[in-house]
């Protein structure tokens, strides 16, 4: 198929809101979700972007909006990478295929994209909070109409956020209702107690039996009418006298439980949204469905179909792109295969993955050490304290956490790894601007977040080389300090990546480069863009050294020393924002020691990046190769007099 075939169903072009299907019949309302799906396989087999999650969520989305008076009732999904098929009903439909495109819709709901998108997210957990919030507000404006809706996973429900917010749910007397969509997946198989508790509630026969005697005690009364205080607490006893209070979760918490329902049955869904519309207080509606449902390779491999990429509707081909020269592996690859042989030699090597298994090639390890290589579920904060744990019984733990999802934890690296100077490894994957997925998942300030922490180590490696070699300096008996290591998305530069392990000094830079006019200094993988940019300067006969720092914290003060002492003019560059980040550093070194050059900082600046690719972002922001190169052009146009060497 191609972009001219990429039409909506009859029934959903017809759809330019919610208003428009809340006329339509149950027939109409199935048609509906049916075109809804394949409209979904058609636009992200052309386009990309996340999948299998808004294929389960189709019947829900369209029971939600059948049932709620949006954009007055609010709704918040939780995450949001399932939150396609609401978008396509909410008034985006034509433009859906922009999505997560440079100057295209988000990837995830935004609060400036749309009124239906009543809460951003892209990072788990946070719709019971936020819908209990905003629940809140309603009541004490008394707006006591308004409904709130929060739509969570299985695999969110793990982290400690989302029970903050029941535990005050629970007795916040609000208008909420909770929807816990059970698929049994986070991107990787969900892990945890709570899984094997809700699988539990879905197969055991005392909760089925709790079920259909809740639904003959809502079959009595009216649907859609509206339930009194004194009715719905007679409900509420009915259930007690069904269940011990204390024998399900939720109701422990003081939310009502109802369910679990199939979630693929459209009927079913809106009958019950619309008995639960009607019931005060705090409740949670567990529903069962299947990640990926209407796309049988999808279903069968949820975790390759949770963001394919482009593929191939017909035949599940999941296009890989065409390269005429070997490739440099992704750092994550680098990571994922060099901890296996740093484990094979130490002994003492632990590993955690906050629920990223696959997206930071942690999964090799779980499969060759599965005691030693752990998935804790979407759990940051207890990811950095387990292993702060560990590390205080000798072990070397590698905490692996994606940059933006560190800033979760932020008070567990400062309070129980620095301040007690535990030798944890934090490797920050998809360090910098990490593209399609935008504001909410950029690694974007973990150099200006971490280098201000005593005791810290901060690196960042510019190859697939340097990553191994960090890695195996981070596991060194003698170093016992906390250890950071940050490093892209994506490709390196190193198609023979596997090169033998050698030690880094800590806090030793290297120069790869002299030169004359002026220094440029990077950190981490952005060298290479200097790289690129050195040699479009000497097809002009300029000439430029080129100094890798490697390390954030400690800075090479004698590297830097030498810098200052020969050039005036110098250019920092780091994928990370230019407040408090790698160039701050190099300022602070320059006004301790009382140097006085022209320094441009590179980086990331001081606003919101939107999403686009990599590329595309790295050139917006101001710190690709051609950034480089200009900027380079302007010191030395504008500052001629200072082009001598000291
Ligand atoms: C704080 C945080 N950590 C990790 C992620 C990465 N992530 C995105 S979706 C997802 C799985 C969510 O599973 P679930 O809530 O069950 O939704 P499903 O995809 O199964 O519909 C994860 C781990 C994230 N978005 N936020």
């Amino acid at each position: 198929m191609n972009e001219m075939e990429l039409l909506p169903g009859p029934l959903l072009r017809t759809v330019d809101s919610p208003e428009d299907l809340k006329k339509l019949s149950r027939e109409q309302l199935q048609q509906l979700s049916d075109e809804l799906r394949h409209y979904i396989i058609d636009v992200v087999s052309l386009h990309g972007g996340h999948f299998a999650a808004s294929l389960g969520v189709v019947e829900l989305t369209v029971a939600l909006q059948h049932v709620f008076n949006t954009p007055y009732d609010q709704m918040v999904w939780d995450v949001g990478h399932q939150a396609y098929g609401h978008k396509i009903l909410t008034g985006r439909r034509d433009n859906f295929s922009t999505i997560r495109k440079y100057n295209g819709l988000s990837g995830f709901p935004n609060r400036a994209e749309s009124v239906y998108d009543t809460f951003g997210v892209g990072h788990s957990s946070t719709s019971i909070s936020a819908a209990l919030g905003m629940s809140m507000a309603a009541k004490y404006k008394g707006e006591t109409d308004r409904k709130v809706v929060a739509v969570i996973g299985d695999g969110a429900m793990t982290a400690g956020l989302a029970f903050e917010g029941m535990n005050h749910a629970g007795v916040a007397d609000s208008d909420l209702l909770i929807i816990l969509n059970d698929n049994c997946m986070s991107i990787d198989p969900n892990v945890g107690a709570l899984k094997e508790y809700l699988t539990d509630i879905t197969t055991s026969q005392t909760y089925n039996k709790f079920k259909d005697d809740i639904w003959k005690a809502l079959g009595k009364l009216p649907v859609g009418g509206h339930f009194s205080r004194e009715i719905a607490s007679k409900i509420e006893h009915s259930i007690k006298s069904f269940v011990n209070k204390s024998s399900n979760l939720f109701e422990a918490l003081k939310l009502r439980y109802f369910g679990p329902i199939d979630g693929h049955n459209l009927n079913k869904l809106i009958d019950t949204l619309q008995d639960l519309k009607n019931i005060p207080g705090p409740k949670l509606l567990h529903i069962i469905t299947v990640k990926g449902k209407g796309y049988s390779l999808a279903e069968n491999d949820q975790t390759k179909w949770h963001a394919p990429g482009l593929f191939d509707k017909i035949t599940g081909e999941i296009y890989k792109k065409q390269f005429d020269t070997v490739q440099p592996p992704k750092y994550q690859d680098v990571f994922g295969k060099t901890i296996i042989e740093l484990a094979e030699k130490n002994p003492d090597i632990f590993a955690v993955t906050p629920a990223m298994p696959s997206g930071s090639s942690l999964k090799f390890m779980m499969e060759e050490m599965p005691n030693r290589a752990f998935d804790v579920g979407i759990c940051e904060q207890h990811a950095v304290t387990l292993s702060a744990g560990m590390a205080t019984q000798g072990m070397r733990v590698f905490c692996n956490i994606y940059s933006s999802f560190m800033q979760r934890a932020y008070d567990q690296v400062i309070h129980d790894v620095a301040i007690q100077d535990l030798p944890v490894v934090f490797c920050l994957d998809r360090a910098g601007l990490v593209g399609e997925d935008g504001p909410t998942h950029h690694g974007a300030y973990d150099i200006a977040y971490m280098r201000c922490i005593p005791n810290l180590i901060v690196s960042a490696p510019m190859n697939e080389s340097e990553l191994r070699n960090l890695m195996y300096t981070a596991q060194l008996k003698k170093n016992q300090h906390p250890f950071v290591i940050r490093y892209p998305r994506g490709e390196g530069v190193m198609p023979e990546w596997k090169t033998p392990f050698q030690e880094i000094e800590i806090g030793r830079g290297r120069k790869l480069k002299d030169g004359k006019e002026l220094a440029i200094l990077s950190f981490g993988h952005p060298g290479n863009f200097a790289t690129a940019a050195i040699r479009q300067l000497r097809t002009e006969d300029l000439d430029a050294a080129h100094y890798d720092l490697r390390f954030v914290k400690p800075l090479d003060e004698v590297l830097l020393h030498e810098v200052f002492r020969k050039f005036n003019k110098i250019i920092t560059v780091e994928d990370g924002t230019v407040l408090g980040g790698f160039g701050s550093a190099i300022l602070e070194f320059m006004a301790t020691h009382q140097y006085q050059a022209h320094v441009v900082i590179l980086g990331i600046p001081d606003k919101i990046i939107e999403h686009g690719s990599p590329k595309q972002l790295q050139h917006e922001s101001g710190f690709d190769a051609d950034a480089i190169y200009l900027a380079a052009k302007k010191l030395l146009i504008e500052h001629p007099a200072l082009t001598f060497n000291r």
